[in-house]
């Protein structure tokens, strides 16, 4: 059996989906969490330096979230993730969710930047974005209420919690399929067992 290491920050949702990919297809992993900023180790398997990365034993090296999940669904024995009847549509609401996370992500690091250093403009147009793509996915994603998990799903649920972790939870009130959802989806162990370390 392959050793697998999954090098995960302590809130990072593209880390989160790797680890619900890991759970959900019963995939052993050993995750180890890492100041990103810190960690030089990493450069010789990812020069983005960037999590999650995962290091496969000891040499190998998968890299970006949505990677390292169609990994652990390949050598996974459960039912796919990634349905072939409308895996374009799953694997393009993956996108829609990773750019949230992205959004939200560049967001916050602007605003941990030195006040005199950033840029409202470009803060301005990520909460946009935020917003926009939230809206779009409560009125063109549909197949969510669906009970069988699939990575779009997981994707969803980890951009949208990020969201309220780091941002805000006022698309609820414009969102409300979505959020009913959500918090149906939350119940799934793996979630709770996924909750970024800070926001606990
Ligand atoms: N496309 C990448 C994005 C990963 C990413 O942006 N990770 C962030 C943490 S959430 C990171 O490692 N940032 C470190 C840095 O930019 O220095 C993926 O899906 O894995």
């Amino acid at each position: 059996m392959k050793k697998l290491t999954l090098y995960n920050g302590p809130n990072s949702p593209f880390g989160r989906k790797t680890k619900i990919t890991a759970i959900v297809q019963e995939i052993e992993i050993e995750e180890k969490i890492i100041k990103v900023q810190e960690a030089e180790f990493l450069d010789n398997f990812n020069p983005l330096r960037k999590i999650p990365t995962l290091i496969i034993d000891d040499n190998q090296m998968i890299i970006d979230s949505d990677n390292i999940c169609l990994y652990f669904d390949k050598i996974s024995n459960k039912e796919t993730l990634f349905d072939r009847r409308n895996y374009w549509q799953i694997m393009s609401i993956i996108s829609v969710a990773n750019g949230l996370m992205e959004a939200v992500l560049e967001r916050r690091m602007e605003l941990i930047r030195p006040s005199n250093e950033q840029s409202k403009s470009f803060i301005d147009k990520q909460e946009i974005r935020v917003f926009r793509t939230i809206l779009w996915i409560e009125k063109n994603w549909n197949n969510f209420m669906s009970d069988k998990i699939s990575m779009d799903q997981i994707s969803v649920a980890c951009a949208l919690e990020y969201t309220k972790f780091r941002f805000t939870n006022s698309w609820i009130k414009d969102c409300k399929k979505l959020n009913i959802w959500l918090e149906k989806f939350n119940k799934n162990e793996f979630m709770n067992l996924t909750i970024p370390k800070e926001a606990k």
